[in-house]
């Protein structure tokens, strides 16, 4: 649809960026704080970019000042930050850890004297170690008792200062990486145990969410959601019906979770048929339909393309491009269902991911007509070599180009009826790029150190952040 008139952001649009504990504080053993998976897995030969880990990271942990005065000087409306769950409780559950808190303490009222609200995400993948050892972290029920605790402490402790929460990052990632693929800790491939770590993540998100009613009644919290809208290669029905198939088992069997508290048929029947469905015990449905979230947070990068797959076809779990050299992602796909194929109307990244701002007003529009929830778009950015010229500059037109056209879409997309409350780019800061080091940058701030050498992490300003800045102070109308 072409519009004649477009709409403009709302007033109190909530312009911000995001990032991850473990991407950005660094201080990985102090002030009390125990191991998370992370700290384990980056420290085994292999398993990331370069061998890169974020026992330093961009030193967040003390340089939160100069990073927020950062923010401020820049007009962010919001920051999401997410907590390190091993920072509050060492062990996972039990005893807490005062200074870890005060550390939250200290960086929501910097927030907050500068006019930004905090948005915390409870859950960015960092896991206790302590928990894994215990019992296997994820895949024992009991981690949604421990993980409401964790989350009863911060609402209690923040909850009167912080109207915006997120619950779980990308569930639909932790589970599928950590489970099906084994990039990420604890670097399993077994899919049934992959669908039983996901029901359980599941169960502890509307947990939390129940939880978060009494403790926080003015507040809003939906989980953040790893969203790729699918595309068919070509009006060939059966690639239309594989479409249909991907968006049942990668997107709706997440998102009708969240918002219904039921998974969708025919993905389900998939399931059956597999021996892949997880143990579902009395009163499962009821808590799933009982919390329903606020927004539904999307984190949005690209789209994905797919085609038939035949039952007679192999099983592929593809293969992630981690060194930004082009052309090196392999498809993935899954027999009887669908594979991935390339998009020959899209240009990618050097990380071979497709640029597709129009994909975000497409994913907008079918959560808005599926679930008629507002959407809080908590990540959306471009990860690209930057290159540091004299002079202290960073010519990153590139990203500028990237987010321009995405934050168009969402004006599009608003003006096509959809509710969206906030945009947050990722990243505030460059970061450490999980499986991709300190290379793959995201930043509106350049953060100078390399995957081995921290330097000075010296911040210095990229021509993104002053091209954002124009957009907050202009509330998007000069993109
Ligand atoms: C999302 C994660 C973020 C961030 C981002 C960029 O999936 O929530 O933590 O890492 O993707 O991804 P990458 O670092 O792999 O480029």
């Amino acid at each position: 649809m072409e519009h004649i008139t477009k709409q403009p952001f709302p007033a109190d649009f909530l312009w911000g960026a995001a990032s991850a504990a473990y991407q950005i504080e660094g201080a990985s053993g102090e002030d009390g704080k125990g191991p998370s998976v992370w700290d384990v897995f980056t420290k085994r030969e292999g398993t990331t970019f370069g061998g890169s880990n974020g026992d330093v990271a961009v030193d967040h942990y003390h340089r939160y000042k100069e990073d927020v005065a950062l923010m401020a000087e820049q007009g962010l409306k919001a920051y999401r930050f997410s907590i390190a769950w091993s920072r509050i409780y060492p062990q996972g559950s039990g005893a807490v850890n005062e200074k870890g808190l005060q550390f939250y303490d200290r960086l929501i009222n910097e927030l907050l004297a500068n006019d930004i609200q905090p948005v915390i995400t409870l859950y960015h993948w960092d896991i206790p170690q302590a928990l894994m050892d215990r019992y296997g972290g994820w895949e024992s029920r009991q981690v949604i008792e421990d993980f409401d605790a964790y989350a009863v402490t911060l609402f209690k402790r923040y909850g009167d200062r912080v109207r915006y929460w997120v619950s779980l990052n990308e569930q639909n990632y932790f589970a599928a990486y950590g489970y099906e693929t084994a990039l990420h800790p604890p670097g399993v491939q077994d899919r049934k145990r992959m669908y039983e770590v996901n029901h359980i993540a599941n169960l502890a998100n509307a947990r939390v969410i129940q939880t978060f009613r009494t403790h926080v009644p003015d507040g809003l919290i939906g989980p953040s959601f790893a969203y790729k809208p699918y595309y068919p290669l070509n009006a060939n029905p059966a690639n239309m019906l594989a479409f249909e198939n991907s968006e049942d088992l990668n997107n709706y069997f997440w998102m009708d979770i969240y918002a219904w508290g039921r998974y969708p048929k025919a993905a389900w029947k998939y399931l059956e048929e597999h021996g892949l469905t997880p143990t579902v015990q009395e009163g499962d449905w009821e808590l799933l339909a009982s919390a329903k979230p606020d927004f539904m947070g999307v984190n949005y990068y690209r789209t994905t393309t797919v085609e038939a797959h035949s039952l007679s076809g192999k099983f592929e779990a593809g293969e992630k491009n981690t060194t930004g050299r082009k052309g090196s992602t392999k498809h993935s796909g899954i027999p009887g269902m669908f594979k991935t194929v390339s998009n020959p109307f899209l240009e990618t990244t050097n990380w071979d991911w497709e640029i597709d701002p129009q994909g975000l007003r497409i994913g907008l529009r079918r959560i808005m007509n599926r679930y008629g929830l507002p959407v809080f778009i908590t990540e959306n950015g471009l990860g690209e070599f930057d290159k540091l010229e004299e002079g202290d500059v960073i010519r990153d037109e590139y990203r500028i180009d990237y987010l321009r056209s995405h934050i168009a879409a969402i004006q599009d997309a608003i003006s096509d009826g959809v509710e969206v409350i906030g945009y947050c780019s990722w990243s505030f800061t460059d970061l450490l790029s999980w499986l991709n080091g300190y290379q793959k940058r995201y930043g509106f701030v350049y953060v100078d150190r390399d995957e081995t050498d921290a330097r000075e992490l010296r911040r210095i300003r990229k021509q993104s952040y002053y091209w954002y800045k124009q957009v907050i102070q202009s509330n998007g109308g000069q993109l």
